[in-house]
């Protein structure tokens, strides 16, 4: 074991993340409508899907498999997997409470109470047991009413159902909930609108003007939250949520310098920019004009966006980016998520995302200089196969070096000057792949007998990695 010491603050935030449509289940129980992560199918069509245009929407099930619908059945057996969490010492958990749970078109003027008393009895659990909820206002689940009636965030309208949702939810769970975050991964919409937006630009000509219509429409409904949150529960904190990849340039050749760095603003800073200084940056201005983009900017906009700055910015942190200029077919990074060119010095996971734990330490550098907001790392891990052993024991050993090193990284950062709230790891149980739909992408502290056919008895155990993090959590980080 290595003792390395770092420097996390005395009530650091350790603990995991996860959404409701990842974990839950029970998709039609409860009230519950239907939103977009229940009709995307599993498997090798999802990816396409989530990057092309043209989805109907439909539930096709002769065809499909739809993993979301069961999950991992946390909405039957939290209170088991909140033990679970409360024996690995988390301070926090961050969840997602899925907008049909309480507003099942979306557009709806009163809730469901059958929802809302849901995510009751889990805070209650977790504040039992004295786990903090870190909640995601919305990640990645849409009511599909809205995709299909309005058109996702394409509609101004979808402002005020938004709107609607969060006082409901801000003013029910005021005493329980002191962390809050408005919109998951808001940039990732650069790469796969369909998630969080609800709709896929028809053409590559619509595809900047629409796209960047609805983030000012989410821009709106994020501050409005914000402004919300601030006025209900005035002890809270509230975060936006930004994927966050940094760009490294291929080489020393300032064209390429310069590509990575325009890259880099509109990728990890333009949403950023918007949340933190309430304002929209000088470069966007360019970029708008080259693509020809003109918003639907209304009085009163920009003040709602001025007034509602975010408290902290929570990041997910997967991988770096390495990019050029041109590149060829056979230079571009297979599966790096998030693209550009492989780079040489970094291996990859089974899924090809580049693995990178200085890329963690750069990236909290980047941001903390930028803004000088607390940090909040809220996803984090490794997505691997792992296998049961005959004695039943996971040693999931590749994992633990994967979070040993960007925890490592962390401190670093922390020594460098970052301010740091927390890290919350991501899918700390076993959980539906966002990307692949699938169970075999796993990343938890705690295995979940589910596959991929859907069989599995959903039966908990724990994995090597799970007493690791114990130990990481009740040395505050010491010992990795
Ligand atoms: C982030 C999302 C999560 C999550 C994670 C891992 O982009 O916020 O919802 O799933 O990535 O991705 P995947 O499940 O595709 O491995």
């Amino acid at each position: 074991m290595n003792n390395e010491q770092t420097k996390f603050p005395e009530g650091f935030l350790w603990g995991g993340a996860t959404a409701a449509n990842q974990i839950e289940g029970g998709f039609d129980e409860g009230n519950k409508g239907l939103n977009i992560a229940d009709v995307l199918p599993g498997g090798k069509e999802r990816l396409n899907i989530l990057m092309s245009s043209g989805f109907n929407f439909e539930i096709d099930r002769e065809n499909y498999r739809y993993p979301n619908h069961e999950a991992i059945d946390f909405y039957h057996r939290y209170k088991e997997d909140i033990a679970l969490f409360a024996e690995m010492g988390f301070k926090v958990f961050r969840l997602s409470i899925a907008w049909t749970r309480i507003f099942p078109n979306g557009d709806e003027q009163e809730p469901n109470e059958e929802g809302l008393a849901f995510y009751d009895r889990v805070f209650d659990e977790l504040i039992s047991y004295e786990i903090e909820p870190v909640v995601t206002i919305s990640h990645y689940e849409m009511p599909l009413h809205l995709v299909k009636e309005y058109g996702g965030w394409r509609s101004r309208q979808v402002i005020s159902f938004f709107e609607n949702y969060t006082n409901v939810i801000l003013k029910r769970y005021k005493d329980k909930v002191k962390y809050w975050m408005t919109f998951n991964e808001i940039n990732g919409a650069l790469k796969m609108p369909i998630m969080s937006m609800g709709f896929s630009p028809q053409n590559e000509d619509d595809r900047y003007q629409e796209t960047f219509q609805a983030f000012h429409y989410q821009f709106i409904a994020s501050s409005l939250a914000v402004k919300a949150c601030k006025d209900i529960i005035p002890d809270a904190k509230i975060g936006c949520m930004i994927l966050f990849a940094p760009v490294y340039s291929y080489d020393s050749n300032p064209e390429n310098v310069i590509y990575a760095l325009k890259e880099e603003e509109l990728f990890n800073f333009f949403c950023a920019d918007v949340h933190v200084r309430g304002e929209y940056p000088a470069f966007i201005k360019r970029f708008f004009k080259e693509k020809k983009i003109k918003l639907d900017i209304q009085d009163g906009d920009l003040d709602i966006i001025k007034e509602g700055t975010v408290d902290y910015i929570g990041l997910s942190y997967y991988m770096s980016r390495t990019d050029k200029k041109e590149k060829t077919q056979e230079e571009k990074a297979q599966g790096n998520i998030v693209g550009g060119v492989k780079n040489p010095f970094l291996k990859a996971s089974d899924w090809g995302w580049e693995i990178d734990p200085v890329g963690l330490r750069i990236s909290l550098n980047k941001l903390y200089s930028r803004y000088q907001l607390p940090l909040f790392v809220v996803e984090n891990g490794l997505g691997a196969y792992d296998k049961i052993e005959e004695d039943g024991s996971i040693n999931d050993d590749y994992r633990i070096d994967y979070l040993r090193e960007h925890v490592q990284a962390m401190g670093e950062a922390v020594e460098d000057g970052v301010e740091l709230m927390g890290y919350t790891s991501w899918g700390c149980i076993d959980l539906v792949s966002m990307s692949t739909g699938e169970m075999s992408k796993r990343y938890g502290f705690i295995y979940v007998d589910k596959n991929d056919d859907g069989s599995g008895t959903l039966e908990r155990k724990k994995k090597n990695s799970f007493h690791w993090y114990k130990k990481v959590i009740e040395s505050n980080g010491e010992v990795l």
